[in-house]
């Protein structure tokens, strides 16, 4: 492949970027601003993986081809480089995080990133563990103190015990640590909450209208969970009064016991002298449990508490128990239970012996119920509603409680408050300071930022304590509001925290006295394409989400949502498996981009499969796409261009439709498809003689995929600047049609007319055509088809009898 040479001719086109300071935008004056966001990675030991370099890729794709189309393109990079992963990794090799981190990006940016052709912005990077960038973040955990959205309490916690912190719901899904995957406990601790569930219902009305893929939007509304029911007062024989949640009011009259969870703050004051021993002994059990163990145990078990209470519709005295399947921090704590309605109930209520009235029946029948009847019907055994369809009378029921002033409609929420701290060392420390005196007290912001003080061992001992707790020096302070002798909060901030605002610093970096400076945010802002994993659905864009409808509702910004259109990529398969370190199968981006360069890598990429589905790697796949570069080299380089474009128009029409295909893939973000369309492009131009605006239209086509080769030609072609500044190709659509042929309909041989069609149309079309014919649809009348022939391109003949 002589004159194509990727090393040389990379190198040079990174190094007359950098000194032209190509990729950066005038950050005040930029009319067609267009901020074009990719998620930060974590600076790991290991370098680039592959998946990011696909993320990444893609998201510089669709940012080079705004740029092409006239747009001011921000495009940004930075490093999200504190938290656990760091820490864990930097614990086991007995680094230490403070010296491993900045050698980790040093490499990420210099060998790595600044070698894939993207149009990074360098001048805007950030380091969440830069302390010009962390005073932002405890200060941004300041003003959601201050504004009622941080708070600590007291609660049972996911604790993971290989990395001996609390973790956030999101990051123990399912039970086990998104870190380390190991079985997460629950322990009962007092930490810090952000309230993320005082959104919950906005965070959910506005999926409607976000440009988000439609996997991550059903993610997210599925973790936010809405039910929609009622609240319903059941009065206890005490003067207690007892508050449940359900989606099911149409089923009160069968409501034959009550149940609480073990926590319920009312077991203590309700429970019966004779049936506090049992009662103590069932909540210590369950407390010891995981909610995950809770929520997966069949055998239904369950203690009575002795008390009764009254069912508001029609005053009957039920039991009131307490059961491990009713769990404390949904809803209100506390059910109704109705057996004959709802299969847990069924089952504890048959284990209990327990009564079970059927109050909603599918065929008029009564039944001796043999599980529980989960749909719908005609009601029984519920006073004023019998007869009426239960589905109206989940409406009609919730009146009629709420006039009695016994309940009211209401939507409950899955989502839970973000626990925000971490008793972790490689984080930014929380801005809190506690005085005996005055509470609960913000750092002043002249103090900010609090810096992570340097310890020689941050191992974490496990004893819920967090590892700065054991640096006197740090933990004595004086009390900003009385001056006496105060602590400084201990935990750190979950990592998620650093990230969760990034996209608000890039623009505003060089302002060192605000996290973001007011105009930029409204030029730059929201962020206009944003592309990762969806790995991230529920965690971090829920996160980003909630602080920029947080900062919105301060006044500081004037919207609400942070990403104007979110596309979640696909996963990148090797061989058809999974790639993992112990299997051995990564792929490691360095050795490719020695070795067939940026270019053929990122395109290659790009033409695995569809982008937001993914695709697989094979290691022999590049070398065809490093061919077809070639092959574009040979054409513009090597080849004795005739000037215009190509005499032949089906060859111009080619080009036309290329160009069409190629733009409308783009804005899909459908790359492989239009790789696909370029590489069958240059089948028809190497079959006629070269054309010099189809070099041209050629290499303009190619510099969103493969920007060097795309420079290199340009300039050999005399472009002027840049490639990468370029104007995109327009097309034609008149030049888009295929040239037609005029073809012979015939019947029994017989010629009755003529039809004119594409030269390439297919065999279908042209019979539909044909028969369409006024002359030709008068001879086929009334007779049968026997038979049809078609020939693509000349005729068609109908056998008739
Ligand atoms: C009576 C009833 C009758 C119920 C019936 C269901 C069927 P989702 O849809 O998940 O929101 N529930 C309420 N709070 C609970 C808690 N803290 N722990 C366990 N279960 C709880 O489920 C709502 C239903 O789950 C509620 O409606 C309640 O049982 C139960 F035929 O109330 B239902
Ligand atoms: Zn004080």
């Amino acid at each position: 492949m002589s004159g194509y040479d990727h090393r040389e001719i990379e190198a040079k086109w990174q190094w007359r970027w950098q000194e032209a300071r190509a990729f950066c935008c005038d950050m005040d004056r930029a009319a067609k601003p267009f901020y074009n966001l990719m998620m930060f990675p974590y600076p790991s030991a290991e370098g680039l993986h592959v998946g990011n370099v696909y993320a990444f890729t893609g998201s510089d794709i669709f940012g080079r081809y705004h740029r092409l189309k006239g747009f001011d393109v921000f495009e940004p990079m930075g490093f999200d480089a504190f938290g656990i992963h760091s820490e864990n990794y930097a614990i086991k090799t007995g680094t230490h995080p403070a010296k491993l981190i900045p050698a980790n990006v040093h490499n990420f940016r210099e060998n790595q990133l600044k070698r894939l052709g993207a149009m990074f912005d360098w001048e805007h990077e950030v380091d969440t563990t830069d302390p010009d960038y962390y005073k932002w973040t405890q200060w941004i955990f300041i003003q959601l103190f201050k504004a009622g959205l941080a708070y600590q309490k007291s609660a049972p916690v996911n604790w993971c015990p290989s990395c001996a912190t609390v973790l956030s719901d999101e990051q123990a899904e399912g039970g086990l640590c998104e870190r380390c995957d190991s079985k997460v406990e629950t322990r009962e601790m007092k930490q810090w909450f952000f309230r993320i569930s005082a959104f919950a219902p906005r965070l959910l009305a506005n999926l409607d209208w976000i440009d988000w893929s439609d996997k991550t939007k059903i993610a997210q509304r599925e973790w936010i969970g809405e039910s929609d029911g009622a609240h319903i007062d059941f009065a206890l024989d005490g003067g207690d009064q007892i508050r449940v949640f359900t989606t099911r009011p149409d089923t009160l009259f069968g409501a034959t016991y009550m149940v609480l969870a073990p926590e319920h703050e009312a077991v203590g004051r309700i429970t019966t002298p004779e049936q506090r021993a049992a009662v103590d002994a069932y909540v210590a059990r369950a407390r010891a449990m995981t909610k995950f163990e809770r929520s997966e145990s069949k055998a239904k078990t369950g203690v009575f508490t002795g008390a009764y209470a009254i069912n508001p519709v029609n005053d009957t005295r039920i039991p009131v128990w307490i059961a491990d399947y009713v769990l404390t921090g949904y809803g209100t704590g506390a059910i109704m239970a109705v057996p004959a309605h709802d299969t847990r109930d069924f089952e504890f209520a048959k284990e209990f012996g327990l009564p079970i009235i059927e109050v909603i029946t599918p065929d008029g029948e009564r039944h001796d119920l043999a599980e529980a009847y989960t749909g719908e019907g005609t009601m029984i055994h519920s006073g004023p509603f019998d007869g009426v369809n239960s589905l109206d009378a989940i409406a009609a029921i919730t009146d009629y409680v709420a006039n009695k002033g016994a309940g009211e409609a209401t939507k409950t929420y899955r989502l839970r408050d973000w626990c925000i701290s971490r008793q972790r060392y490689w984080g930014p420390p929380i801005p809190m300071i506690h005085c005996e005196k005055c509470g609960t007290v913000p750092v002043p912001d002249a103090d900010l930022p609090v810096v992570l003080p340097e310890m020689s061992d941050i191992t974490p001992d496990g004893s819920g304590l967090s590892v700065l707790a054991r640096n006197a020096a740090f933990v004595n302070v004086a009390c900003p509001s009385c001056g006496g002798a105060a602590k400084r909060d201990t935990d750190v901030n979950d990592n998620f925290l650093d990230s969760a605002w990034y996209f608000f610093r890039y623009p505003s970096t060089d302002f060192a006295d605000r996290a973001f400076d007011r105009e930029r945010t409204k030029r730059w802002l929201p962020v206009d394409a944003y592309i990762g994993g969806n790995e991230h659905a529920v965690l971090h864009l829920m996160y980003t989400r909630f602080i920029t409808m947080a900062l919105h509702d301060m006044g500081l910004i004037d919207f609400e949502e942070p990403f104007k259109k979110f596309r979640a990529h696909g996963l990148i398969t090797k061989d058809g498996a999974k790639m993992s370190k112990s299997k051995g199968n990564v792929v490691n981006p360095d050795a490719f981009l020695d070795e067939f360069g940026a270019d053929a890598f990122r395109m290659y990429l790009m033409f695995l499969g569809p982008y937001q589905q993914g695709g697989d790697w094979r290691d022999a796949g590049i070398i065809g796409v490093r061919r077809f570069l070639y092959r574009v080299w040979r054409y513009v380089a090597e080849s004795d261009l005739a000037p215009g474009l190509p005499g032949d128009r089906e060859l111009v029409g080619a080009i036309h439709r290329t160009i069409r295909k190629v733009t409308r893939d783009l804005d899909e973000l459908s790359y492989n498809t239009a790789i696909a369309a370029m590489m069958e492009l240059m089948n028809e131009l190497e079959r006629a003689p070269a054309s010099r605006e189809a070099a041209d239209i050629l290499v303009r086509l190619i510099t969103p995929f493969s920007p060097h080769i795309s420079e290199e030609l340009f300039e050999q072609l005399g472009g002027e600047g840049f490639a990468s500044h370029a104007p995109w190709p327009t097309w034609d659509e008149s030049l888009c049609e295929r040239a037609t042929v005029t073809i012979a309909v015939q019947v029994n041989g017989k010629l009755r007319g003529t039809i004119e069609a594409a030269v390439d149309a297919d065999a279908a079309s042209i019979i539909a055509a044909a028969k369409a014919v006024a002359n030709v649809a008068e001879h086929l009348a009334g007779k049968t088809i026997v038979k049809e022939v078609a020939v693509p391109g000349r005729l068609v003949n109908f056998v008739v009898k």
